[in-house]
């Protein structure tokens, strides 16, 4: 099935030269780019973003984490891209994420992670319309 998913090179990935190694490695994996910006989120936007964490002890942490500098989203199009894309950049920390996954690969922590990916089809929707517009999306 095609889908498209959210994704996002974190603070941490942007800082360190990341970003075009990050996107690269995506395409590979046949996840191909539709959508794409480099912003830096308010505290706000973060919080509104991770909503859903609102309340867990690595929310505050993960809002000014997230707010620390640049990031690029993009929406990423491909057979069955919101699963594919959560594989190839692997388990939230990377002490336990598969081999030559994003995350074991670039990753320093469990927060400072390189990179995020929807969870499902819902949070694929709601997260790509946090950001984009549908005029936005070139696919
Ligand atoms: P995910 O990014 O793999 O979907 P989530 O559980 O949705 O993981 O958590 C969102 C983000 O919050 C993670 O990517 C990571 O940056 C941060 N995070 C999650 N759990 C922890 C934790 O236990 N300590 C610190 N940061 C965390
Ligand atoms: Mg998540």
């Amino acid at each position: 099935m095609l889908e498209r998913t959210l994704s996002i090179v974190k603070p941490d990935a942007v800082k360190k030269g990341l970003i075009g190694a990050i996107l690269g490695r995506f395409e590979k994996e046949g996840l191909r780019p539709v959508a794409m910006r480099m912003l830096r989120l308010s505290r706000s936007q973060a919080e509104g973003f991770y909503a859903v964490h609102r309340g867990k002890p690595f929310f505050e942490g993960l809002v000014e984490f997230m707010s620390s500098g640049p990031v690029v989203v993009s929406v990423l199009e491909g057979e069955n891209a919101i699963q594919r894309h959560r594989e190839v950049l692997g388990a939230t920390d990377p002490a336990k994420a598969a081999p030559n996954t994003i995350r074991k690969l670039y990753a320093e922590s469990v927060q400072h992670n390189a990179a995020h990916g929807s969870d499902g089809p819902d949070t694929a929707r709601t997260e790509i319309a946090y950001f984009f517009s549908s005029l936005d999306i070139a696919g």
